[in-house]
């Protein structure tokens, strides 16, 4: 590090310190530590303000699909930037780049979903998704649909709605949330059920024991006042939980029954991720209403989507009223071209079909052989560029460590400090890198978290002995 970097590092962190206030941050402990300046990235490498190198095995956020540094969609939003900066969809315009985003994504979502429309942000999209599950059921003549159904690890955002819908408690006490008419069945968390005191049991009979307990929930509520279940067809912030296959079949079936509408939340598992465009399509889910964020412009620039199945675009856009709602910035021009060229981009290079035939079984492979085998791991998981590696202290017994410990936080920081960013959910670990990750990548990034998991392991053995 020269000493104008040294210097220039300073000047940011004080900056930093002194005004900016951080998502999900503790301040004091931040500021204590010194945050780190990201200056630049490329790939899927990212550069800080002292010239370290890191691998960025977590797609920033979930989100930098095309990786980083993608000249096609830099330019498509400089395009747009130049020719029309700014304009709204209010009053009765449109432009280019919004109409072609919304007509390319009715190719690619799941049947039905032609018609889409565009917020900012996840939370945003989730937001708006309930809003219209309540119209829907209020243009029915069912007022009394009310109540929304999600899961516990779920992380839906963190507006007012999203962060009811959420189902991570910690999101809730500070902001007396969740609001009323939102309740919460269990995940289908295989690795967790005998720590849940469900004993011994296959994955395939519990995937059936908790959609049963949603089926139970709305029994109890009344299928008369449960208007919708909201579910990621992968859990990812709540610690990546894939469910068993006997799980989605008999929550569809449980939903069309109970005429409760189904909300997917595709914002991690959409755009290639799993090797499918959506989850819907990996797991045969025909969802009536989906929302999308993250990879739908590789994270280049703040847009998200509803899409509406054909049950509720059919009600809702037949109202013959106003349906009074929208954003200042919903379809941005700047975000609909950088969004488009991405999805252009994805569909040229074959990144979705990359994930399901090569990539993506090398990563899983190359993970299950470095990691299984490894003493303190207790479950390795994961499909196309998802992965989840469990942290255990009896391997055999799927049990957790006390949460004092902070043992995926250690591996982290091991992580960090070799140059790997990899995010830890209590004690899973977990990856997600770009779908244009290479297999050297993948084996930069696999060898760095090997070491890590070993440090941690060595730690443990000196705490606990
Ligand atoms: N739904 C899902 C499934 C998400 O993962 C949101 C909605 C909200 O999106 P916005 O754009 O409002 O943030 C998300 C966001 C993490 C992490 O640490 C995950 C998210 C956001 C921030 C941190 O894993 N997911």
């Amino acid at each position: 590090m020269t000493s104008r970097e040294h210097n220039l590092t300073k000047h940011w962190q004080a900056l930093d310190a002194a005004h900016h206030v951080h998502p999900f941050s503790d301040t004091v402990a931040l500021n204590r530590e010194g945050v780190r300046v990201i200056t630049r990235a490329d790939g899927v490498y990212l550069w800080d303000s002292e010239g370290r190198k890191l691998i960025d095995g977590m797609s920033g956020l979930w989100c930098v699909q095309v990786g980083y540094g993608n000249r096609e969609l830099a330019e498509a939003g400089c395009e747009a930037l130049s020719k029309l900066p700014y304009y709204n969809h209010f009053f009765k315009t449109t432009n280019p780049w919004t109409a072609e985003l919304a007509a390319k994504l009715a190719t690619l979502l799941p049947d039905g979903h032609e018609r889409v429309l565009f917020a900012n942000s996840g939370s945003e999209a989730n937001d708006s998704a309930l809003k219209l599950i309540r119209y829907y059921w209020n243009l029915k003549g069912r007022p009394d649909k009310k109540i929304h159904l999600s899961r516990e690890y779920a992380y839906h955002g963190v507006t007012m709605a999203a962060a009811s819908l959420s189902g991570l408690t910690p999101m809730h006490p500070q902001w007396d949330l969740p609001l009323p008419g939102f309740a919460k069945v269990p995940a289908p968390y295989w690795f967790a059920a005998s720590a849940m005191g469900h004993g011994e049991i296959a994955p395939e009979e519990f995937g059936l024991r908790i959609a049963h307990k949603l089926e139970e929930k709305i029994l109890e509520l009344g299928a008369d006042r449960v208007a919708s279940f909201s579910a990621e067809p992968v859990q990812g912030a709540g610690g990546l939980i894939f469910p068993p296959q006997s799980y989605w079949p008999e929550v569809i079936r449980i939903c069309r029954q109970y005429d409760v509408l189904l909300h997917l939340d595709e914002v991690i598992t959409g755009f290639g991720r799993l090797g499918d465009w959506f989850g819907a399509q990996f797991y045969g889910i025909a969802p009536d209403i989906m929302t999308m964020a993250k990879g739908l412009s590789s994270g280049y620039q703040p847009i998200s989507a509803v899409s509406l199945g054909s049950r509720m675009a059919d009600t809702i856009l037949h109202a013959n009223e106003e349906m009074v709602h929208g954003y200042t910035y919903s379809g941005h021009p700047v975000a609909s071209a950088v969004a488009l060229k991405n999805l252009e981009v994805i569909e040229r290079d074959g990144l979705v079909g990359r994930v399901r035939k090569t990539i993506g079984p090398y990563f899983q492979r190359r993970l299950r052989e470095t990691f299984e085998p490894h003493p303190l791991v207790g479950e390795v998981r994961g499909e196309g560029l998802l992965a989840a590696i469990e942290l255990v202290p009896d391997k055999p017994r799927r049990s957790f460590f006390p949460s004092g410990l902070d043992v995926g936080t250690r591996c982290r920081n091991y992580c960090f400090s070799s140059g790997l960013i990899m995010r830890a959910i209590r004690d899973t670990m977990v990856l997600a890198p770009p779908l244009v990750v290479s297999e050297d990548e993948i084996e930069e990034m696999l060898a760095k978290a090997k070491d890590a998991v070993d440090r941690t392991a060595s730690d443990l053995r000196k705490l606990v002995g």
